[in-house]
């Protein structure tokens, strides 16, 4: 009888603080459930490439996009490179299987060109800029890109990334664009 007690003292606030946990937790659930139905689509709207080194190079790094309202964010962290500007650029196949990186082909173009907006008179819509590294060989960058997309027809997804050499069209790097899940 007293071991019955005790074993009372014991559960009764074990089960007082679980009663409150789903108490607590159901109040937040309604604006929880919004949040993480939203969450697949949102995570849609970001695609990374993780450059490798193509042979006799040791670049490594991702390129990260973020689809925004009005641009394109992409974030640059890189090493490994020789100290200097580095174009890179979206090439149009995303196969990096190539030791010298060719595999990715030529410059990435819209499949369906715009005829108006800014991408309507830019040459090479598969320009990303140029990578400047430091003396070390790293760099941290972000660009703003107002053409190219992570979706539609034109979109980036599933093409590759190219850093080039800083003093030749060498390719230095390849990466494929592949959205998170
Ligand atoms: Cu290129």
């Amino acid at each position: 009888m007293r071991s019955v007690f005790f074993l009372l003292l014991f559960l009764l606030p074990v089960w007082g603080a679980h009663a409150d946990t789903p108490a607590g937790m159901s109040t937040g659930t309604p604006g929880a459930t919004p949040e993480s139905s939203m969450a697949p689509a949102s995570a849609a709207l970001t695609a990374v490439a993780e450059m490798n080194p193509t042979q006799g190079n040791t670049v490594q790094g991702e390129i990260k996009f973020i689809q925004k309202k009005d641009y394109l964010l992409v974030l640059a962290r890189i090493q490994g490179l020789t100290p200097g500007s580095h174009p890179f650029h979206v090439h149009e196949t995303g196969d990096c299987s190539s030791t010298d990186g060719s595999s990715a082909g030529g410059h990435f173009k819209f499949s369906q060109p715009p005829t108006s907006g800014p991408a309507a008179t830019v040459k090479d819509v598969a320009d990303l800029g140029k990578l400047t590294a430091d003396a070390h060989g790293i760099v941290k960058a972000k660009f703003k890109n107002k053409i190219l997309q992570l979706s539609g027809p034109n979109s980036i997804v599933g093409r590759s990334v190219v850093i080039h050499a800083s003093d030749s069209p060498a390719r230095v790097a390849c990466g494929i664009i592949q959205t998170l899940q």
